[in-house]
């Protein structure tokens, strides 16, 4: 084309002059965010090759691809000078293209491009990318396993962007730990269900400006879950019961209970007798506990049994304990006494002195107690109580 560009260019301040311009029509020009509407921007000025009276050149610039842009610059048609009109959002949009126009007196005289783009300021704090976040963790977990990760994005740029976390509160055990980097929380010490069923964190993201924004809004929510970890416990062991022998099927002898400090299944207990034959007079129920008379019971035949119960809960795999349990039988005066034989037997001398011994004839009481009021046959009158009762002589 044979001669310079027209155009110059000047970014807020600097020589004035007709030589050394730009030979690309495209300019580039930078502003920050949040400035007051005036900020100075660019300055932008062509040469007229009538410079003179006559050349006075006006300059207009209209935006390119968005018009939103057009409201928030405005070019000084005399100076060419480019200043904000209204404050700007690098969020809402970074850059804004225009092409300008000089113009002597209606008369295109050159166009260019003039590209701005908005710095960003630290306007925005990190947001979380939920209200709650919720992890459910067996309390058997083990250490160092990630929980779960947060993550809060910030809408501004470059270090004004970059995210770190921390744990504000809620952490008072030190059971956690989270990465300030990725956001990763990891459980780093043991948990138990049985001391602590929940953990609510509150987490801290803050971004790299200067100075930073933060925002402790998020909320981790951690849920331990139950794992069988406990056996069932026996209180008040050993358990030690008396029944007297003439209680009907179906007693209640004694209750056993076992306690289990887990949850659900894990302390849901089962009970069995343990060590019992065929015929065994005792039963349990297996969800209470309660033992009772499964037949008869006869003091004469057995007056004591020991035996063991055991508790065992429904949880997977099961756990299990066991504890003894001895029940005494005591006496009723449920047996007559008895002869020791049938028929007794004697031949006498028709000539025998009176105060002859003729036989001895013995009687048993099966029971214990006294047997005051046992009725006796053929006029023997009361017999002494005691088992074993044998009498004297008999004339
Ligand atoms: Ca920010
Ligand atoms: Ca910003
Ligand atoms: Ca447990
Ligand atoms: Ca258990």
């Amino acid at each position: 084309r044979g001669r310079h560009e027209p155009w110059g260019r000047r970014h807020h301040a600097g020589p004035h002059g007709h030589g050394a311009l730009p030979p690309a029509p495209h300019y580039q020009a930078s502003v920050a965010e949040n400035r007051p509407a005036g900020t100075a921007v660019a300055r932008l000025t062509a040469v007229d090759p009538d410079a003179g009276e006559a050349g006075r050149l006006h300059y207009a610039m209209a935006a390119l691809f968005d018009s939103r842009s057009d409201a928030l610059f405005t070019m000084d048609p005399v100076t060419g000078a480019v200043t904000t009109a209204a404050p700007l959002d690098r969020e809402s949009k970074s850059t804004h293209v225009f092409r300008v126009t000089a113009v002597d007196h209606g008369v295109p005289r050159a166009t260019a491009t003039v590209r701005i783009v908005v710095e960003d300021d630290n306007d925005n704090a990190p947001q979380f990318s939920e209200k709650r976040y919720i992890a459910q963790v067996p309390e058997d977990v083990a250490p160092n396993s990630a929980v779960l990760r947060v993550t809060a994005t910030d809408r501004d740029k470059g270090s004004n962007a970059l995210v770190h976390y921390s744990i504000v509160s809620g952490n008072t055990r030190g059971h956690f730990y989270i990465d300030a980097q990725t956001g990763a929380l990891d459980v780093v010490s043991p948990l138990d269900y049985e001391a602590s069923k929940e953990y609510t964190l509150r987490i801290r993201a803050q971004d790299g400006g200067r100075p930073p924004l933060s925002n402790i809004s998020g909320l981790v929510t951690v849920q331990v879950l139950d794992v069988n970890d406990n056996a069932p416990i026996f209180v008040s062991t050993p358990f030690q019961a008396t029944v007297l022998e003439n209680v009907p099927v179906g007693y209640s002898v004694i209750h056993v209970q076992a306690i289990d400090a887990d949850s659900g299944d894990n302390a849901r207990l089962v009970y069995t007798l343990l060590e019992t034959g065929a015929g065994f007079p005792f039963a349990i129920n297996n969800s209470t506990g309660w033992i009772v008379v499964a037949s008869e019971l006869d003091r004469e035949a057995v007056d004591f049994y020991s035996f063991g119960v055991e508790a065992q809960d429904q949880g997977s795999p099961p756990m299990a304990s066991s504890a003894s349990v001895s029940v005494t039988i005591l006496d009723v005066n449920d047996n007559s006494p008895e002869f020791t034989q049938r028929e007794y037997g004697a031949r006498l001398n028709e000539d025998a002195a009176v105060g002859t011994s003729v036989l001895t004839v013995s009687a048993v009481d099966r029971d214990v107690l006294p047997a005051a009021s046992c009725p006796m046959q053929g006029g023997f009158g009361v017999p002494p109580p005691d088992l074993g009762t044998s009498w004297g002589p008999f004339v």
